[in-house]
């Protein structure tokens, strides 16, 4: 298997160019079901330690069904599926220009959730216009083992997201370990208490958030990941929801740039238009590397030939 890994913002992207299942042409969310049904090895395979680790999201890149589309995208994680990744889309379009597939202007990419817009500023520099975004539900209490009752709102960027205000912990490197503890045992508790999205899934990403520290960001973030691992980049999918609760709350008019930073000080500029329904239309900038051209090898000998489980099986 060929793969290409980048980095976004510190986040890691590993995009399968060659070598991974055969998934039919049928609709992208189709082919995610099919991946997860019948390949979930090749998932494990392609993430997972020792050729990966918690943090790599995967990204199987796919023949689109519209030809107007650059690309499909499948991204997944340590544990299983996602439906967008931010961070990883960027991770895909500096790859795709690394291989010369693409040059600077305007794409399109088609993932389970819907098609996102791309537009490649330099061979680093990326902006993505992410699928429609909302907030579901404001200040939804749930009380936490260790921190007591903890507010957040519930809001939609291409995966679920529970946004808490005000992080329990500083947001910096040395409390990672901590701040990691307290999602999870916000995650739980949220399961305990039968708060879920809409369709009933579960709300798999947890996102504090507290002041910044460059003078020029309006916020810093710390977002566990359905497979335990922290987002290094300020997530894509989790900036886009904090966008749909600044708007909805009137904090944040269209056109306006929200600068979003990680908890390791990875930045994205963000930005909205209105959408339909309610929704918003969510635009976020940031800058990929791509760090390794690899071919990942697989031994039917060795015991551990695809991969470990990650971190929650
Ligand atoms: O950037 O949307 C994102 C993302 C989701 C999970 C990890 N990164």
């Amino acid at each position: 298997m060929r793969v290409i890994d980048s980095h976004t913002e510190g986040e890691p992207t590993r995009t399968i160019v060659s070598g991974g299942p055969d998934l039919g042409a049928g609709p992208m969310a189709e082919r995610r079901r099919l991946f997860a049904e019948r390949f979930d090895a090749v998932r494990s395979f392609a993430v997972n330690e020792p050729r990966g680790n918690d943090a790599v999201v995967g990204a199987l890149l796919c023949a689109p069904v519209d030809p107007a589309c650059a690309a499909g995208v499948i991204f997944f994680n340590n544990v299983g599926f996602l439906g967008m990744c931010g961070h990883g889309t960027i991770g895909v379009a500096v790859t795709l220009a690394h291989l010369g597939r693409i040059g600077p202007g305007a794409h399109r990419f088609e993932t389970p959730v819907g098609q996102v817009s791309v537009e490649l500023r330099d061979r680093n520099e990326v902006e993505i216009e992410n699928v429609p975004s909302y907030r579901w539900r404001k200040d939804v209490a749930v009380e936490v083992e260790g921190l007591g009752r903890v507010v957040g709102d519930v809001a939609w960027g291409g995966n679920w997201f529970f946004l808490v205000g005000r992080a329990p912990r500083a947001l910096v490197m040395a409390e990672i370990p901590a701040l990691t503890r307290a999602a999870e045992a916000v995650s739980e508790a949220l399961v305990r208490a039968g708060i879920a999205a809409p369709d009933g899934s579960k709300i798999d990403h947890i996102e504090f958030f507290g002041p910044p520290e460059a003078a020029d960001a309006q916020s810093r973030n710390f977002v566990l990941c359905p497979g335990g691992a922290y987002d290094r980049s300020p997530c894509g999918t989790g900036t886009s929801a904090k966008l749909a609760c600044l708007a909805a709350d009137g904090k944040l008019a269209p056109g306006e740039t929200w600068v979003q930073e990680s908890v390791v000080g990875g930045r994205f500029h963000a930005q909205y238009r209105p959408g339909a329904d309610g929704t918003i239309v969510p635009r976020i900038r940031g800058r990929a590397y791509v760090v390794a051209d690899a071919t990942l090898l697989r031994d039917p000998a060795d015991p551990f030939a695809d991969g470990m489980p990650g971190a929650r099986p």
